[in-house]
């Protein structure tokens, strides 16, 4: 199973999805970014991935559909609604529909579940909770919602501290503690996302972090950082504002008390110290532009924890040929 937030987590997923048997595979989606716009539920972590493993991503973006078309919104600039969120053409079907069957009382997992069959999508996208949970940032210029700091005001105040607003009350997806607590399970991987936005929320749920430590399955966490940069959004600026140096070290010093191996590039990987926090550092190519970058960064991870499962428990070397 992997944990993921939206454009660096579902990159790694679709890795995941072609070198695994895409149904054996389930993707925990973040759900802190989601908000009701236009009317409109919202659920950006889940629309990225569910695009992606679609493949009808836009890859320019990172978020939305390829090949959209824009009347909607411009219709709507003409009469002076609301345009700082972009909603295509095609991807307001998503919206639209999404909305219509929450209203109907059917839960976003089973909506999500729904959606994925239609699209062709053999990859379990799991909800990390039915439950509204929000991200909200306190800035220099007070607190904001999540979308209004990250895209009407495209991450520019400096953030002080994240809170995720019903996380405490939300239940996780009983799936995600089931799988967690399967003995069969092989991996947990942390997707190279947003610690603080992306991964953070789901932990946050109750019991999930307890039982991510618990599980018997490896857990692998891959650097969103590269050489102190984020490959795209504000993860390195976050993490500075926050008092943290933005490096690779620092993603793998906050999952330390979980993970059992590191995924970062060479020279990051180089800088991790592996006694001092206790973790196998796994040195490897983590940018992901082509898709075979991703399928390698996929078998590097799955190997790592195929590894690292052997090294628990020994006798398991022999099942694996
Ligand atoms: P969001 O919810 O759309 O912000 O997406 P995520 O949280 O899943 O991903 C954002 C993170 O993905 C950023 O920190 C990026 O640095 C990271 N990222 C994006 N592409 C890549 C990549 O190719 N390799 C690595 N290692 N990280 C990536
Ligand atoms: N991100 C933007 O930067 N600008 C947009 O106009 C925008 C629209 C949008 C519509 C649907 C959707 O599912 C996602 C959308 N995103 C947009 C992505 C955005 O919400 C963020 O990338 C994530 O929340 C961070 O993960």
């Amino acid at each position: 199973m992997a944990l993921s937030g939206g454009i660096g987590g579902a990159k790694l997923a679709l890795g995941l999805s072609r070198v695994l048997a895409p149904e054996t595979l389930t993707v925990v989606a973040n759900t802190a970014d989601d908000f009701e716009h236009l009317g409109l539920s919202i659920s950006p972590d889940i629309d990225t991935l569910m695009y992606t493993l679609a493949g009808l991503d836009n890859s320019e973006t990172g978020w939305g559909r390829r090949g959209e078309t824009w009347a909607f919104m411009s219709a709507l600039a003409q009469l002076g609604g609301e345009t700082w969120f972009k909603l295509g053409d095609a991807d307001l079907a998503v919206h639209v529909e999404r909305t219509r069957r929450l209203r109907a009382g059917e839960s976003l997992s089973r909506i999500t579940t729904d959606l994925c069959q239609r699209l062709g999508i053999a990859v379990r996208i799991l909800p990390m909770s039915d439950d509204p949970v929000r991200t909200r940032i306190r800035t220099d210029d007070g607190w904001l919602d999540f979308q209004d700091y990250f895209v009407r005001y495209q991450s520019r105040p400096v953030v002080r501290e994240i809170v995720f607003a019903g996380a405490a009350a939300a239940r996780p997806q009983p799936g995600l503690l089931a799988m967690l607590a399967d003995p069969d399970l092989r991996a947990v991987i942390i997707c190279p996302s947003n610690p603080l936005i992306s991964i953070d929320p789901i932990l946050a749920l109750p019991g999930v972090r307890k039982a991510v430590i618990g599980c018997r399955a490896p857990v692998v966490a891959v650097s969103p950082i590269i050489a102190g940069r984020a490959v795209k959004g504000p993860t390195a600026k976050m993490l500075d504002e926050l008092g943290v140096v933005p490096s690779a070290e620092t993603v793998a010093r906050r999952y330390a008390d979980m993970i059992d191996v590191f995924v970062a590039d060479p020279d990051d990987a180089a800088l991790v110290s592996e006694a001092c926090l206790d973790v196998e550092v796994h040195a490897t190519p983590t940018l992901m532009r082509t898709l075979a970058d991703r399928e390698h960064l996929a078998r590097a991870v799955l190997d790592a924890a195929d590894r690292a499962a052997i090294r628990q428990s020994p006798s398991l070397s022999l099942d694996v040929s």
